[in-house]
């Protein structure tokens, strides 16, 4: 069940200059045991819907499926089906999925991306993802809501929907989840999801909301993503550029924090312990200085107190390699090893520990208790 707030407007709120201790309650008690997070996730959940992202739309009578187009891949021992999806949403929404099989027996464990609006994977990233045993869903999430302000698809099914992109993007996420539940072929407990940048964003808030996802993984994904607002590496991305030119991709709700960040009643530390105790990595690029690296290391840092409060600290990562903002082969070799790890239980091929930043100061003063 979803929680609602009463929210106030930035004046209101309390300053925090340090990051918001995530076990901290409503009513200022600090949680003890395990068994209270629950109830305190779905607190947080919703304080970031409401002062963030906007609640992510409502679910759909169903998900029809139509298959197009069947080819097999003799060179990659794997099987294209190109299929249609239909969301039974007031006004329905059709979206286009390409699904590669690799061709082994067993359930398949699969990785969701919807970055298809920026063209087809590179084939050597189908081949390594086949070659390793996982199935691949590819879709693009601007099918569910155009990069725009223009109010197209989810937003012509409800008119007086009022999250924004990153919100009807993550439920796009959702709605593959929920064909490829359906599939038997597929293993539902092993759904990996990855992104990159805004794609990103969207993917870490669509592993935040759903359960079903058992591996999140945003690239490069900064500002809205996996960076920290409270603590801006040189040259990075503020809350006023994105708003400045991405207005849309947010609830209108966020404005009143430009210039007010220790308003913000939460910081993106809490949006990636929302994902916990399932598995979280972030591939991350030290060129990438827009993204925010030195702030995605502050949110991994702070996230991993409420791992390691619930048992489960090797299931966060994070991986740096050099170079620019992209979702290279590399990127999509470090997901993997994370996920053969947590998904397939072979033994990790690489640390998802290693700091770029070993001086950064915790702006935090909390710690797991
Ligand atoms: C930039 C934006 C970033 C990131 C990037 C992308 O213009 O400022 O937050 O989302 O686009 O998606 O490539």
């Amino acid at each position: 069940m979803q929680e609602k707030v009463s929210w106030k407007s930035a004046e209101e709120l309390p300053s925090q200059p340090e990051l918001p201790d995530p076990f901290l309650r409503p009513d200022g008690k600090r949680i003890r045991d395990r068994r209270e997070w629950s109830t305190l996730r779905r607190h947080w959940l919703a304080q970031v819907l409401c002062y963030e992202y906007g609640e992510l739309p409502p679910q759909p009578r169903g998900v029809e499926t139509q298959q197009t187009e069947q080819t097999e891949l003799g060179d990659i021992s794997a099987q294209r089906t190109e299929l249609r999806l239909r969301i039974l949403t007031p006004v329905p929404i059709e979206m286009r999925l390409t699904l590669f099989r690799p061709r082994r027996r067993g359930k398949l464990p699969v990785v969701v991306n919807g970055d298809l609006c920026w063209g087809e994977l590179k084939p050597e990233i189908v081949q390594e993802v086949i070659r390793r045993g996982y199935a691949l869903a590819v879709f693009d999430r601007t099918q569910v809501a155009p990069d725009s302000a223009e109010r197209k698809g989810i937003y012509e099914a409800y008119p007086d929907y009022e999250g924004g992109r990153l919100s009807a993007w993550a439920w796009a996420y959702h709605r593959v989840v929920d064909y490829l539940q359906t599939q038997p072929d597929i293993d539902a407990k092993r759904i990996a999801i990855t992104g990159h940048s805004r794609g990103g964003k969207t993917v870490l808030l669509a592993g935040a909301t759903d359960e079903r996802i058992a591996l999140t993984a945003p690239n490069n994904s900064g500002c809205g993503g996996a960076g920290c607002y409270r603590h801006q590496g040189p040259n990075s991305e503020t809350i006023k550029n994105i708003l400045d030119v991405f207005p849309y991709w947010f609830h209108p709700r966020f404005q009143q924090f430009v210039g007010r960040v220790d308003r913000l009643p939460f910081d993106q530390h809490i949006v990636k312990a929302l994902v916990a105790p399932r598995a979280l990595v972030s591939t991350e690029a030290l060129g990438d200085l827009w993204a925010n690296p030195e702030g995605t290391q502050m949110t991994y840092l702070a996230a991993r107190e409420v791992y390691r409060f619930l048992k489960a600290e090797e299931r966060i990562g994070i991986w740096f390699r050099e170079g620019e903002h992209a979702h290279t082969l590399a990127d999509w070799q470090a997901m993997l090893d994370f996920a053969d790890w947590h998904l397939l239980g072979k033994p990790p091929a690489r640390a998802f520990n290693q700091l770029a930043f070993p001086n950064l100061k915790p702006i935090y003063s909390w710690r797991a208790p």
